[in-house]
């Protein structure tokens, strides 16, 4: 943590990235330490490739993050919640910054290579005990002696709370509950950010939610409970995509299914995997998201796969992963 703190005092120009399919997490890192490092003096720029859904609107200074871009040198590149460039989703870094001097990576995904292996001047914070990158971004504030605004602790809670899936996940531990009080004494409320993005839904999402239970097919042989949602049903009723979020949390309720698979159809001719497992049950969800050529934690992981038939997609997934399983 001190070269972080070093890397941030010596950079006057930063950026911050984050992920493609932004989360909470990755949206309140971002802000949060962007509203921190301005409160410091520095020039501060978040960009994302993807859209950011329209749940995360309520965070202060969302509008901040730019969606486009003109190229020109930073001093530090911050990765937030992720540890390679790859997974921006920007297909060259040099799109978005024509040169830089440093890279400093916040992460909590357990990894087995960073950008860090091939660019010299790089720092990584990576600690995957944390609940969320925003802890780590909250433990980087404190160190640089950055006065957390209500603000700021708007967006960190917002991405410990939806890391945690509201307190409830494995990974909720003392550290973040401590860090979630210092929020609250600062004005943050958690009844607030849990109605912004788990208790408000259109009623054509929660009728879509119930296309996706209906379909549930429970595999005793894999222990495997499996959904899906194509484009067209999201079509069909006007939803998009971010309003299945937390969808495959319900599905992974189901008591004798060992793990959970939503497999989303998105615009692009892709299909999401989101795989959910919870730790009596003794699965490593992360393992079956990397043989599919995703990644995550172990109890919460997903993968991307392209494809234009989504049956049949799902019908080669299920054989892998039983294969993969065998
Ligand atoms: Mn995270």
């Amino acid at each position: 943590m001190e070269k972080a703190i070093d890397l941030i005092q010596s950079s006057n120009s930063i950026i911050l990235l984050s992920h493609k399919n932004p989360d909470g997490d990755a949206v309140g890192s971002v802000l949060g330490l962007a509203q921190g490092l301005e409160s410091i003096g520095k020039k501060v720029k978040c960009f994302s490739k993807d859209v950011i859904p329209s749940v995360f609107d309520f965070l202060p200074s969302i509008s901040q993050i730019e969606n486009t871009i003109e190229p020109e040198h930073q001093d530090l590149i911050v990765l937030l919640d992720c540890a390679l460039f790859s997974r921006t989703g920007i297909e060259n870094i040099k799109d978005i910054v024509s040169s830089f001097d440093n890279l400093l990576i916040i992460d909590h995904h357990p990894k087995d290579k960073t950008e860090c292996d091939r660019i010299n001047n790089c720092v990584a914070v990576i600690d995957h005990k944390v609940s969320s990158t925003a802890v780590l971004t909250f433990n980087l504030l404190k160190g640089l002696n950055i006065n957390i605004t209500k603000n700021i602790a708007n967006c960190l809670l917002t991405g410990i709370f939806t890391d945690t899936g509201g307190f409830q996940h494995n990974n909720t531990d003392p550290q973040s509950l401590q860090a979630a009080a210092e929020f609250m004494k600062k004005g943050s409320r958690i009844d607030k950010i849990a109605k912004n993005i788990f208790n408000t839904k259109s009623l054509a999402a929660i009728k879509l939610w119930g296309i996706a239970l209906e379909r549930i097919q429970n595999n005793p042989e894999s222990g495997m409970a499996i959904s899906y949602i194509s484009k067209s049903d999201m079509d069909n009723l006007g939803v998009k995509e971010e309003e299945l979020m937390g969808l495959v949390n319900v599905i992974n309720t189901i008591s004798d299914a060992k793990f959970s698979l939503l497999l989303t159809e998105s615009a692009d001719n892709k299909i999401k995997g989101s795989l959910r497992s919870e730790k009596y049950k003794g699965i490593d969800v992360s393992r079956i998201a990397r043989s599919l050529g995703g990644g995550g934690h172990k109890l919460a992981s997903g993968f991307e796969i392209n494809s234009t038939d989504i049956t049949k997609s799902i019908d080669e997934i299920r054989k892998a992963i039983l294969k993969n399983k065998s």
